[in-house]
């Protein structure tokens, strides 16, 4: 399943990045955007993963994010994400930037985390950027609105036509350009800016791997291709990787 190239890439690699998308989380039971269980086939991200959508419908958008929202609440990392955090511990520099907003790297373990597209399990007032956890608004059936100044409450995620988190972003860039080996992971890797990632990283000098279930527009453009489950992959190739370390 691994090439002696990718191995003797990660035998000798002091940093690694993994860039995450919702591939990663799909053995965990959280849906995927796009494809054919992606929760796109039901509503139109149009109209619901964006400002103005939410500001015409915020109930519309509110009911979307709750659903969503009590998904997570209840699932755990899988098999993939506890590998990851493995990983983090075999070598001095490993970050994970991630597009997913459900928190479920920071829950298994990694340490090193940076959010491209926000955090579902945090929300703020549009008004005065109160923040205010889901405990305190998931009992509300319509859009909640701030305590201090009666403002619509959002999810802290980001949406079509926002900007990313400033440094969030730029920590994921200085890891992308100094990466020896870059995975790509579970993400159709068509929404920019996150997905310009590995093609950057590969242009600064990374070995880039992807793993997914299917091939994307990037897969001929790197340097391997292994398809598959994250759930699968990771382990193996983290059980490889103590494996030679300990017959050093
Ligand atoms: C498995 C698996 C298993 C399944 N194992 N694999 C042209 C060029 C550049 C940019 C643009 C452009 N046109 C428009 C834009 C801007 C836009 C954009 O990129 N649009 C494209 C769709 C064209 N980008 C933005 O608007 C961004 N902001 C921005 O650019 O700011 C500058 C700006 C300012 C003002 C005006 C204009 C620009 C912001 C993007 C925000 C994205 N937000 C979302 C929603 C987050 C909140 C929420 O969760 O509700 O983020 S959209 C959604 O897509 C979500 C995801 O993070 C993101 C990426 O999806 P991902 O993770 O790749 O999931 P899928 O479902 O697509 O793929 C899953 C993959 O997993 C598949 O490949 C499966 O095969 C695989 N898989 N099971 C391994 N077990
Ligand atoms: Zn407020």
């Amino acid at each position: 399943m691994f090439s002696p190239r990718l191995i003797s890439k990660l035998h000798d690699a002091k940093s690694i990045v993994a860039f995450t998308g919702a591939g990663m989380s799909a053995e965990s039971g959280v849906p995927t955007f796009r494809g054919e269980n992606g929760i796109w086939k039901k509503f139109k991200p149009e109209e619901l993963a964006n400002f103005d959508a939410f500001i015409r419908n915020p109930d519309l958008v509110w009911e979307w994010y709750k659903h969503r929202k009590q998904i997570i609440r209840f699932i755990q990392p899988n098999p993939g994400h506890f590998a990851l955090a493995e990983m983090e511990a075999l070598y001095p520099k490993f970050a994970v930037v991630t597009q997913n907003v459900d928190n479920l790297h920071r829950r298994a373990g990694n340490k090193t985390v940076y959010e491209l597209h926000g955090n579902i399990e945090r929300n703020y007032c549009i008004g005065c950027g109160t923040y205010y956890s889901n405990e305190e608004i998931l009992k509300f059936e319509s859009a909640p609105k701030c305590t201090k100044c009666k403002g619509l409450i959002r999810p802290d995620v980001v949406w079509f036509g926002e900007l990313l988190p400033a440094s969030q972003w730029f920590a994921s860039l200085d890891s992308a350009e100094h990466a020896d080996v870059f995975f790509s992971i579970g993400t159709s890797a068509v929404v920019h800016p996150a997905a310009s990632l590995p093609l950057l990283a590969r242009h600064a000098g990374a070995f880039v791997v992807e793993i997914n279930l299917e091939t994307t527009e990037l897969s001929n453009q790197i340097d391997e291709f292994i398809p598959g489950k994250a759930g699968e992959i990771l382990p193996e190739l983290v059980r490889l990787l103590k494996d030679s370390a300990t017959k050093e």
